[in-house]
């Protein structure tokens, strides 16, 4: 028997929240974390519940949704990202694939809703995909869409992209890309992922530089070596962007020209939205319902920016957007028109938070919009916007966007074994310091990831 002021601490008394074997978080950390904001959760919980009652929906089916929201986080987003000018690293954060992976374990233990980590290489550089999927595995996680890289070029390549990749003039450097892209496929085979994103960063800095539409037509070139090398039952993610590096003309600068080529490329092809990569005031949403009513509506790279490609945290600027996205993609679920399946991926640079903490934000700002739109009334919006009364229907969607959706959302994820307040149980658990001893430190080198 312990005796008083002998009892020997637990492990989240000495600060060890920690496991060795697992390297991921102590369960026993989160439990005692929950146990301490239980009773305030299921108050509020309670609260909201008896509000959605009186409007006729039932809260238990909106937090089975949310328990089954899957978010891929992105291998490039564990890293301090940075601007073109400086970049300000922390001890402990990942230097490896490995290091990134064991990050993600601990997102996903604390959220939830996390399952898939989604690669970029040769950022992420894997020796043995068999090794690595087993490593996952034992960590919880599985893959997402792996993400080719012929933006920038590495030390050991041939051909320089310096003048474009998929589309540039030169068939030996648009063999390389092709190649590239095919070697993703394979890796992302190995590692038990079945998508393939591709983004270039091909276009065009100066008028009269490039015809415009013998650079699509290379593309499309391109494009279709690498559809044909996708197994069975592989997308191909087609990521378009306004502009950046190429800052006169993109060629894959739209949605329009997105879905113009997933539909030249085939059935497997489909378009991912990045919120950052349409111009200032442009309506994201409706796009989202236009690529869905033609069935390419292939994924997301969630994000927010104020003045471009800003790859802040999703929500910190437009939740509302944010919310708006959700809705058209509650509506695009029921009506069926065509094939839903989105892939929902974060795609963020977390310059001077730590990653983890701002995943945590974003996964839950992500999900708290989703538990928005289902809240909306729809057989009243229904109702109002076949009677042309305009406001009312703005209304309806207004009181959904009103309420507080974190309860459900929370609720969700302490029931599915997370964290009721993510962010607070990471700073419990000293997680970033107690790395900082195994991890070596990273550089300042600028860059923006
Ligand atoms: C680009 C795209 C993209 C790409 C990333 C690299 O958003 O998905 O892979 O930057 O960080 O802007
Ligand atoms: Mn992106
Ligand atoms: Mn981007």
């Amino acid at each position: 028997m312990s005796m008083p002021g002998t009892r020997r601490r637990s492990r989240v008394e000495r600060g060890l929240a920690v496991t060795n074997s697992n390297r991921s978080l102590d369960e026993e950390l989160i439990a005692r974390h929950n146990a301490t904001r239980l009773a305030a959760l299921q108050d509020d919980y309670g609260a909201l519940s008896r509000t959605l009652e009186r409007r006729g929906i039932a809260i238990d089916a909106i937090k089975g949704k949310a328990a089954r929201l899957e978010l891929a986080l992105p291998s490039w987003g564990t890293g301090i990202g940075g601007t073109r000018f400086a970049r300000f690293p922390v001890l402990g954060e990942p230097t490896c694939f490995d290091e990134k992976l064991e990050d993600c374990a601990v997102i996903q233990q604390l959220c939830r809703i996390t399952p898939r980590v989604s690669p970029h290489f040769p950022w992420d550089k894997i020796s043995d995909p068999r090794a690595t999927r087993e490593r996952a595995q034992q960590l919880g996680l599985g893959f997402d869409a792996v993400n080719s890289n012929t933006f920038q070029d590495q030390a050991e390549q041939k051909q320089s992209y310096r003048f474009g990749s998929l589309t540039h003039t030169s068939a030996a450097v648009r063999d390389q890309a092709v190649a590239h892209n095919i070697e993703c496929i394979q890796l992302g085979r190995a590692l038990g992922s079945k998508a393939l994103t591709v983004w270039i960063g091909d276009g065009t800095n100066f008028p009269g530089q490039q015809q415009l539409g013998d650079s699509l037509d290379r593309y499309l070139g391109s494009a279709r070596l690498i559809y044909a090398a996708l197994p069975e039952d592989w997308r191909m993610f087609i990521e378009h962007k306004l502009y950046e590096p190429a800052f006169y003309s993109t060629v894959i600068s739209d949605w329009g020209t997105s879905i113009l080529t997933a539909k030249e490329l085939g059935p497997k092809a489909k378009c991912l939205v990045d919120l950052g990569h349409h111009a200032p005031s442009v309506n994201i949403e409706q796009i989202v319902a236009r690529l869905h009513a033609f069935g390419k509506l292939g994924g997301f790279h969630f994000n927010d920016s104020k003045y471009g490609d800003d790859d802040l945290d999703s929500g910190s600027i437009n939740p509302h957007q944010l919310f708006l996205v959700f809705n058209e993609l509650v509506i695009a679920e029921q009506d069926r028109r065509a094939e839903f399946d989105p892939a929902y991926m974060i795609d963020q640079s977390h310059n001077i938070t730590d990653p983890v903490e701002s995943l945590l934000s974003s996964a839950e700002a992500i999900c708290v919009a989703f538990v928005k739109a289902l809240m909306v009334d729809r057989a009243l919006l229904s109702d109002y916007q076949g009677a042309n009364d305009v406001l009312m229907a703005f209304r309806t969607l207004r009181d959904a966007y009103g309420l507080d959706a974190r309860p459900i959302v929370a609720m969700a994820r302490f029931e599915a074994g997370g964290a009721i307040d993510p962010i607070a149980a990471f700073r419990e658990s000293g997680w970033r310091a107690s790395q900082a001893s195994t991890r070596k430190a990273t550089g300042r080198a600028a860059g923006i990831v």
